[in-house]
Order: C-alpha cells, then structure tokens, then sequence
C-alpha cells in the first residue's frame, strides 16, 4: 500500500474499524489503513477476556450482516456469545475478508491534526508513523479506556491486581487465593461467579446494589437457528435495524396496571424463568418510562433477592434500593445472586465501610484491614469521551477536541464534531449505539459514513463538516429525548457519573435505534441539512462558534 496516497485512516480493529475497513475498501475502493493498539483484532473482546466474559445480546444478532455468506455459514455454540468465541467470530472475519493486510497492529494512535492548508489528516502513532488521509474515522470503542479508582496506596500492593478491561492473555489463577473485587456492574457481574468457583475466599466490594435478572445461557438452541433465524436472517436484521435496541423482538405494550396483581406476578415469574433482558421487555411496556410500573418489577427482583440469600445481613446490603429497575445498564447474570450463599464469599457495602486505602497486604476500609493476594477492579470506564481524551485530536486553527467538550461531549448524530472536518465518529457520544445492540448501531453508522463519503466524491466536495447550529441541536434532542426517561434517574456512566469531575451530561442518544437510523436515512435523502459541504481551496479557513 502506498502510503502517500491513503484516503483514509480508521482507528481501531473492533467490530467498528473491521467494518468500517471492510466497507470503505470494497465498496468504495478507499486506500485505507486501520491502526490496533492490541496484537490482534476485536477491540473490547480483544481486551476484556476476564473469567464470564461474554456478551448479553443473544449470539445469532450479535454479527456483521453484510455478508450473507458469513451469516449462514457461521454458527455460534451458546445462547450468548462468550468472549473466546466472539474472539474466533472476528478472527474469522478479519480471515475472511483479508483484512489485516490494511491494519496495523501494536501501535497507538497518539494524535490527529487537521490541516487547513491541504485538508488532510495528519496522524501520529506511538511507533513513529506520520501518516495522512483525507478522512479520520473513529472506531475506538465507547467503553474501552479502564477506570482504575484513585485509592490511595495501590503502588503499594504486594500482590497482583488486575482491571477487567485490560486482562492478562494467559489468564489469572485464582486457585488457593483471596481475591478481593471491587465493583458490580455487567464486568463484576459476570465475572464474581466464576472467580468464586475459582478462589479459596473472595470478598466483594460493593458501592451500589445491582438489578440483574438471570440469563439462562446455555447451549444455542440449534433447531430455532436453522429453522427460524438462518432461513430468515434479512427479515430479522432488517426488524432489529427499525427496533429500538437493535434486536428483532416485540416489546410487551401493555402496562404494568393492565392486569391484575396476580396476573402481573405470573407474568414476571415466567419473564424471570425464560431469563435475559425478554424479563423486561417481554413483560410491560411502560417499565422503563413509568415509575410505578418500575416499581411493580423492581419489587419483583427485590423479592427474587431475599428468596434466593440466605443470609439476612448480605440480603439487605444486596437489595438495590437507590435507583429503578434499568436507570442504569440492565444486567443479566449467571448465579450471581446464589455465589453469596458460598461461605467463602463476602460482601461489604462501600456505604457503610469505605475504602480508604489499598495497602501492602489488601485493602485499609473504615473499619477493617482484609488481607488479599489478587485485587480485580471491575470498575467500569471512562465512557464515551475517556478514549478521545487519551488522543491529541486538533481540528480548525488548532482548536482540541478536549477543549470543545471540556463541558460535556457535543456532536451532530454522534458522528460529527464542529471544526473537526472529515473527522467522523462510530458509536460516538450522540450517538444511540451503547443503549443498543452494538453491531447493529455500529453497521448503521458505517453504511451512513459510507454513503456519505460517496455522495461527497460524487460531487466533487472535499469538506464534510457539522455545522454548529446542527450539533446544538442535536445536543438539545439528546438531552430532551433523556430527560423523559428513567436515566436520569441513576447515577450512571452514561451520565458520566461513575468519573470524579467528569460533566454530568447523557451522552447516549435515548431515542432507539430506530427512530435514530431514521433521521439519520432523512437528512440523507434531503442532501445532509446541518453539514457543511464544502470544495477545498486554501483560504477555507473559517471557524464556526
Ligand atoms: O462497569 P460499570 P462495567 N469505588 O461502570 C463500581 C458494557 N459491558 O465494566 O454503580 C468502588 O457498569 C461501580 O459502582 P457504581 C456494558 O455496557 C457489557 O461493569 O458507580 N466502586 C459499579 O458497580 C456496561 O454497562 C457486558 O456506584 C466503584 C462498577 O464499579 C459497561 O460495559 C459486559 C468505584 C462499575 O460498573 C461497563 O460495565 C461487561 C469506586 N471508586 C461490560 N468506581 C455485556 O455485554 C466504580 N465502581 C454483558
């Protein structure tokens, strides 16, 4: 590949750069050229391989659509998909569709400068590369740059810890140790279970308590593949396309209030049995917009709480008593609550005894000192902004991207920043992709970019370029279409809630995946109104408020 001639760099070899790589190359005939931090391809599921990982979007909808070929011929083993095989799916399709031959691997992208002289993007890596492209395209993942708390007294430990967002290749023993984990979200979630089965005593350090509903995985039921998906996967994708969370399923319409109190048990007795997230959707429509009908099913987990813990003292710390029912990220899990049945598991609430440092034998709360060998932070990330921020991205007359979201993210459709030209975002903050089935968002931000980069060399423009006036805007409908949901509600990443000084703006767009692609098919089909298209000559230089 000559390098000198690249029309565009894409950042990251998750499902979002492969795609995007993928699609820019073979349909388009783009010189492009994919830059991967890790050794090898799948992005979060090149990096979060801790012990439970896996997805909680049901395998046959979690894949790439545009090959019909790779949907029939590849056949998952599980009801979800767990990280080795989602590993093997995007190994496969980098494999596939030769690839790698335009990724290159183990290098960071450091910074991203755009040139106002030659309308280019000038990139630099950590491994000395000085590149340039017309177009710079984002595919870093929205939850991918770790949260390791400031705890005083970490470079102290004597023992091992580790993040659950970056684990070590060659896995973890927990054999014979006492492991502490800090956090209960989907990562502690998922991952307490097995490090139980694994440790000779585990404690969890808990500062919020979790709604989650179990998943009842299993082994993929193959008649319903090759029955009901394989034969009608165009159908299926295209439903989940138009859905809102980018899964093909029929959301209960109901409200809570429609049926009777016994009949609402029954209802939420079968929803817990089948499992998964169809516990929520599958049963009222109005649980995540109505309190109360929120209510009636987080009284309904509470009670599944206090039946299935037998301790009295872990129950009470276990119940999620702060927040409803999906005002933060729904949880789906595989014994979770039972593994505090186990002797050798403990649970201390963060409320009532805090940490105040980690010390050269474990962790220093309030009023204990508990020793460990191995500390797991399953602390989440610094969503959505935190793997910009780690990036020196300069746009128009020097201006940081750092600077111009120093209140908050700002975006038009969560794929385009103002004074950032050619620069275009997948899953960006705006965008609808982490409040959904992520394949199916990051496919439609792909095709759209895609499109949009064809129409722009169809006619002879060089500059594609969000107006502020658009992104205002935009920012406004995010912020309205939130307000009037549950979200808000919760201390959460989206809010930006889990970093300390970290604005607390909703970065997703809450409007569902289909509503969003629809806009996204208008503004199209209208000649994209809120960008500014432009030739490039070199007194383009104009900066936008
Ligand atoms: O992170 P989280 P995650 N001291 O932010 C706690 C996706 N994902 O890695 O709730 C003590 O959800 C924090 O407490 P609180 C998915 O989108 C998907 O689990 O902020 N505790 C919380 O309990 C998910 O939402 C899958 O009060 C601290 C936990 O750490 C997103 O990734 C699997 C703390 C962090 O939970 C992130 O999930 C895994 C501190 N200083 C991840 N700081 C699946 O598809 C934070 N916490 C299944």
């Amino acid at each position: 590949m000559n390098e000198s001639e690249l029309d565009a760099i894409v950042i990251g070899a998750g499902f979002s750069g492969l795609g995007m790589l993928h699609s820019l190359r073979e349909e388009l005939g783009l010189n492009v050229k994919v830059f991967e931090k890790g050794s090898g391809v799948g992005g979060t599921w090149y990096w979060n391989r801790y012990p439970g990982a896996r997805c909680d979007s049901e395998s046959y909808i979690y894949c790439f659509s545009f090959s019909q070929e790779l949907l029939q011929d590849w056949s998952w083993s599980g009801k979800y998909p767990e990280q080795p095989e989602i590993l093997s799916y995007l190994e496969h399709v980098a494999e596939r569709f030769d690839l790698k031959r335009n990724i290159q691997f183990n290098t960071t992208v450091t910074a991203a400068s755009y040139d106002e002289e030659t309308n280019l993007w000038h990139v630099e890596t950590d491994q000395g590369d000085r590149v340039s492209a017309r177009y710079l395209i984002t595919g870093i993942g929205c939850i991918s740059t770790g949260n390791i708390p400031d705890i005083p007294g970490l470079d102290s430990f004597q023992g091992d810890w580790h993040h659950t967002g970056s684990w070590p290749h060659e896995g973890v023993d927990f054999s014979g140790k006492k492991v502490a984990v800090i956090g209960t979200g989907s990562s502690g979630v998922q991952s307490i279970p097995v490090i139980a089965d694994q440790c000779a005593e585990l404690k969890v350090f808990q500062r919020t308590a979790q709604f989650t509903i179990p998943a009842r995985h299993g082994s993929i039921d193959q008649q319903f593949i090759e029955e009901e998906v394989k034969p009608n996967y165009a159908e299926l994708l295209e439903k989940a396309r138009w859905s809102a969370g980018g899964i093909p399923v029929d959301f209960a319409k109901r409200s809570a209030f429609d049926v009777n109190d016994s009949e609402r048990q029954a209802i939420y007795e079968a929803g817990w049995k089948e499992g998964g997230h169809r516990f929520i959707f599958g049963s009222f429509g109005d649980i995540t917009s109505d309190l109360k009908s929120n209510a009636t099913a987080s009284d309904f987990i509470r009670s599944k709480i206090r039946e299935i813990v037998q301790d009295p003292l872990k129950v009470e710390k276990l119940l999620p008593m702060d927040h409803p029912l999906g005002s933060k990220r729904a949880l789906i899990d595989t014994n979770y609550f039972d593994t505090y049945n186990q002797e050798h598991v403990d649970l201390i609430d963060l409320n009532e005894d805090p940490i105040e440092s980690i010390t050269a034998s474990g962790i220093q709360t309030k009023s204990h000192s508990f020793d460990f060998d191995i500390i797991v932070f399953a602390t989440g990330f610094d969503a959505m902004t935190g793997s910009f921020f780690k990036m020196d991205i300069t746009g128009r007359q020097g201006r940081k991207l750092k600077d111009d979201w120093s209140n908050g993210p700002s975006t038009y459709l969560g794929l385009q920043v103002s004074n950032f030209p050619n620069m275009f975002m997948i899953t960006g903050p705006g965008s609808p992709s982490v409040l959904s089935n992520m394949p199916v968002s990051i496919e439609q931000h792909i095709e759209w970019i895609k499109d949009f980069i064809e129409y722009a060399e169809d006619k002879g423009i060089d500059i594609i370029e969000a107006e502020p006036e658009a992104e205002r805007d935009w920012g406004k409908h995010v912020n309205e279409i939130a307000e009037k949901t549950l979200y808000m509600q919760a201390n959460s990443w989206y809010l930006g809630a889990n970093i300390p000084g970290k604005p607390r703006v909703f970065m997703p767009y809450a409007g569902g995946v289909g509503t969003y692609r629809k806009q996204c098919v208008e503004i199209a089909k209208e000649g994209y109104p809120g960008f500014h298209l432009s030739k490039h000559d070199s007194l383009n230089v104009a900066v936008a408020d």
